[in-house]
C-alpha cells in the first residue's frame, strides 16, 4: 500500500507515467469458478447487533468476536447484502452511527479444510465504511472505505484443526470524519438545555442517505496455493489488427509456466501466448463498441489464462478467464474518441439505491435498471458518487454501456479534507479502484471526485497529485473530476482531460425562471472552453419532480417543469455538441433517499424514474432525444442517410 509523504507523489506520478499500474501490490480479480477454483456465497441471514453503548465500544470491551454473538446478548436477523437502515421498525437503527456487528457460520467442504494445496480466501465486496474481520475469533483483516472489495487468506486458520465450519464476525463503523471518503464531521451538541448528555449528529456534505452495512456479496473462494493473482490487459488497434497487451502476476511459486489463449465469441482461438507478459495480435479484430454505435456492440473476447507450477506436492494448475474488449479511448481538444470515432455521452447519473435494501446489491434491480437504460437509449452513465458493484461493471461490458467510473470523493469541502492524511487515503482508494476496474472495456474515464471545493487554495496541489497518480496507475484512460466551481476560480480543472460541469439553472439559481437557462448555459460552456480548450460534458442538470404533480404552465416540482427545464438545456446542448460539448448526463436516473431536510420530500426527486423505477414524463422526452442522438451518430458514422428513419427507437 501507498505510504509516505503525499508531496512526493506529484513528482513520482509524473515519473511513473507510462509504467502502468506499477504501484499496485496484490490483485483483486473477480472471484470466479473454474477448473481450479470454487466459490461459496455467504448471502442470506446474518446475526446482527448495533452497539448502542454511549461510547459505541462495548463490543470491543466485551470482545464480542470471541464467542458466538448470541452468547454476548440479543441479536437480530439481518439480510446480506443489504443496508441495515431500512429493514427494521426501529428508528434508532435507521439513523445509527457507530459500530455494528455481523456474524455467520459457514460450513466448509471437507477438501477445503484438509487439502493443504488449497488456498481459502474470504472476500467482502463492500462494507460501509471501516471494517474489522475475525474468523473463529482471530483477527484476519481490516479495511477502510465502503465501496471496494477486500480479502483475507484464511487457509491457515481453517486448515489448522478438525473444522467443518468457521464463524465469521465483521464489525463495521459508518462514522465519517474529515479524513474519510466521503468526508463528514461528528458534531457534539453540548447545550444541555436542548440536548441530552453525549448527544451528537453525523454531518455530511453530500446529497444521498449514508446507508451502511454489508452492501455486496460476502464469499469464500479457493485457488491453488500457487495461483494467478492478477491480470492486466491494455488494448490497442493497429489498422484492423487488435493488440491485447497482457501482464500476469503469479503468487506462491517462482517456478511456473503461463499459457494464454484468446477466444472469440464463437469459442475459436484467435491468438496464443506464453509467459507473464506479452502482446496478442488479432487480425480483423471485432472491436468493443458502445451500445447504439455499432450493429454488434460490446464484442467480448475471452482471455483464458492457464498457470502450471511445480510445487513440493507436485504439479498444480490454476485457470482464470477474463473477458476482454478491444477498444481505444482518446481525447482531443474538442472530442472524446472511442476507436477513433467521436463519442457523445447521452446518459444518466445513477445511485445504488432502492426501497428497503438501501444500497444492498440486488439482481432484479440491476436487470431492471439495465432494461430501463436500454429502453431510454442511454449509452453511458457515471457511477455517481462512488464505485458500483462489480456485477454492474460486468453488465456494462456485456451491453456496451460506457462508464465514467467515480471514486467516493464526494463532499470534499472542508480545508481539513485537503490535508495530507486525506490525500493519502484518496490515493489509496484510487489504487484500489483502478486495480478492481482496470480491465473493463466499458470504463472509459476515471472521475476522482464530485463537486469538491476546488477553489480552495490546497485544491490545486491535491488534484494535481491525485490526477497524476491515477494516470500513473492507468495511462490508458483520461481522468477528470466533476466541478461546480466558477471557471475562473477552479484550481483543479487545469489537470483534467475532460471538463465535467454540473449546473442547475432555474432550479437552485433563478428558480422558476426557465427563460434564463439558454443564456446562462451558453455562457457556462463558452467560459470554460475559452479558458481551457478541452472537451466538456454537462455532467449533471435536472429538476426536482414529484411524480403525478401536473401544472401547466409549468411550476416547479411538476412533471411539466422538469420537461420544460430539460428542453431548454437541450437547445444549447444541440448547438454546443457541434463544437466541443461531448456529453450530457441527466441528474438523476431515479429518485433516491437522502438525509431528512426541508428541501427533500422523502429523498431527492430529480429522477426521471421514481425510486420504484416507473417513468415520469421527462423519461419519455429523454427517450426520444437519446434515440434521435443515437440515430444521428449511426448516420454520421455510416454516411448511409437512407437508414436514418425518423426518431423511432425501433429503426436502429
Ligand atoms: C449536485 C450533486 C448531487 C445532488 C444534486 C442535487 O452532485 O449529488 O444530488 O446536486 O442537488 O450538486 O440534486
Amino acid at each position: 500500500m501507498l505510504r509516505g509523504l503525499a508531496g512526493t507523489w506529484a513528482v513520482l506520478g509524473a515519473l511513473l507515467w507510462g509504467c502502468g499500474l506499477a504501484l499496485l501490490q496484490g490483485g483483486m480479480l473477480y472471484p470466479q469458478e473454474s477448473r481450479s477454483r470454487e466459490r461459496k456465497e455467504l448471502d442470506g441471514l446474518w446475526r446482527f447487533r448495533a452497539d448502542f453503548s454511549q461510547n459505541r465500544r462495548q463490543g470491543f470491551e466485551q470482545q464480542w468476536y470471541r464467542t458466538p454473538l448470541r452468547e454476548s446478548g440479543p441479536s437480530l436477523d439481518m439480510p446480506v447484502p443489504s443496508s441495515f437502515n431500512d429493514v427494521g421498525q426501529d428508528g434508532r437503527l435507521r439513523s445509527f452511527v457507530g459500530w455494528v456487528w455481523y456474524e455467520r457460520e459457514a460450513a466448509l467442504p471437507q477438501r477445503w479444510t484438509e487439502d493443504l494445496g488449497t488456498r481459502v480466501v474470504l472476500r467482502i465486496g463492500s462494507a460501509h465504511y471501516y471494517a474489522i474481520v475475525w474468523v473463529n475469533g482471530v483477527h484476519v483483516a481490516e479495511h477502510e472505505g465502503g465501496h471496494l472489495p477486500f480479502e483475507a487468506d484464511i487457509s491457515r486458520l481453517v486448515q489448522s484443526g478438525p473444522l467443518s465450519s468457521c464463524r465469521i464476525t465483521i464489525a463495521i463503523n459508518n462514522t465519517l470524519s474529515p479524513n474519510t471518503l466521503p468526508p463528514g464531521t461528528i458534531l457534539y451538541k453540548t447545550d444541555t438545555s436542548k440536548y441530552p448528555k453525549g448527544y451528537f449528529v453525523q454531518n455530511t456534505n453530500f446529497d444521498f442517505f449514508n446507508y451502511a452495512g454489508l452492501h455486496r456479496t460476502v464469499l469464500l473462494y479457493t485457488t491453488p496455493t500457487t495461483y494467478i493473482d492478477d491480470i492486466t490487459v491494455a488494448t490497442d488497434v493497429d489498422q484492423d489488427t487488435g493488440l491485447v497487451n497482457y501482464q500476469i502476476v503469479v503468487q506462491g511459486s517462482e517456478h511456473f509456466q503461463l499459457e494464454v489463449c484468446l477466444l472469440d465469441e464463437e469459442g475459436t482461438v484467435v491468438a496464443k501466448g506464453t509467459g507473464g507478459r506479452g502482446q496478442l495480435q488479432v487480425p480483423s479484430a471485432h472491436l468493443w463498441w458502445p451500445y447504439l454505435m455499432h450493429e454488434h456492440p460490446a464484442y467480448l473476447y475471452s482471455l483464458e489464462v492457464k498457470l502450471t507450477a511445480q510445487t513440493a506436492a507436485g504439479f498444480v494448475s490454476d485457470f482464470y478467464t477474463l473477458p476482454v474488449g478491444i477498444r481505444t479511448v482518446a481525447v482531443t481538444q474538442s472530442q472524446f474518441l472511442i476507436n477513433g470515432k467521436p463519442f457523445y455521452f447521452h446518459g444518466v447519473n445513477k445511485h445504488e439505491d432502492a426501497d428497503i435494501r438501501g444500497k444492498g446489491f440486488d439482481w432484479p434491480l440491476l436487470v431492471k435498471d439495465f432494461n430501463l437504460l436500454r429502453w431510454l437509449g442511454a449509452n453511458a452513465f457515471r457511477t455517481s458518487h462512488y464505485p458500483y458493484a462489480e456485477e454492474v461493471m460486468q453488465l456494462c461490458d456485456r451491453y456496451g454501456i460506457v462508464v465514467i467510473d467515480e471514486s467516493p470523493g464526494v463532499g470534499i469541502v472542508l480545508a481539513q479534507s485537503y490535508s495530507n492524511v486525506s490525500l493519502q487515503h484518496h490515493l489509496e482508494v484510487m489504487e484500489e479502484m483502478v486495480r478492481r476496474d482496470k480491465n473493463h472495456p466499458s470504463v472509459v474515464m476515471w472521475s476522482v471526485a464530485n463537486e469538491p471545493a476546488s477553489f480552495l487554495k490546497p485544491a490545486g496541489f491535491y488534484f494535481k497529485t491525485l490526477i497524476a497518480h491515477t494516470k500513473a496507475l492507468d495511462p490508458s484512460r483520461p481522468v477528470t473530476f466533476v466541478t461546480n466551481s466558477n471557471y475562473e476560480a477552479d484550481l483543479g480543472v487545469p489537470y483534467v482531460d475532460v471538463i465535467c460541469v454540473n449546473s442547475y439553472y432555474s432550479w437552485y439559481h433563478d428558480y422558476g425562471h426557465m427563460e434564463v437557462i439558454q443564456l446562462q448555459l451558453a455562457t457556462q460552456f463558452e467560459s470554460w472552453y475559452k479558458t481551457y480548450q478541452k472537451p466538456i460534458i454537462q455532467s449533471e442538470y435536472g429538476a426536482e419532480t414529484i411524480t403525478g404533480f401536473h401544472e401547466d404552465p409549468p411550476l416547479m416540482f411538476s412533471e411539466e417543469y422538469q420537461k420544460g427545464l430539460l428542453e431548454q438545456y437541450h437547445v444549447v446542448l444541440d448547438q454546443k455538441r457541434k463544437e466541443y460539448v461531448v456529453g450530457e448526463l441527466i441528474w438523476n436516473f431515479a429518485d433516491f433517499m437522502t438525509d431528512q431536510s426541508p428541501q427533500r420530500p422523502i429523498g431527492n426527486r430529480k429522477g426521471i424514474f421514481t425510486r420504484q423505477r416507473q417513468p415520469k414524463s421527462a423519461a419519455f422526452l429523454l427517450r426520444e432525444r437519446y434515440w434521435k442522438l443515437a440515430n444521428e451518430t449511426k448516420c454520421h458514422r455510416s454516411a448511409v442517410k437512407s437508414q436514418c428513419v425518423g426518431n423511432s427507437p425501433f429503426t436502429f
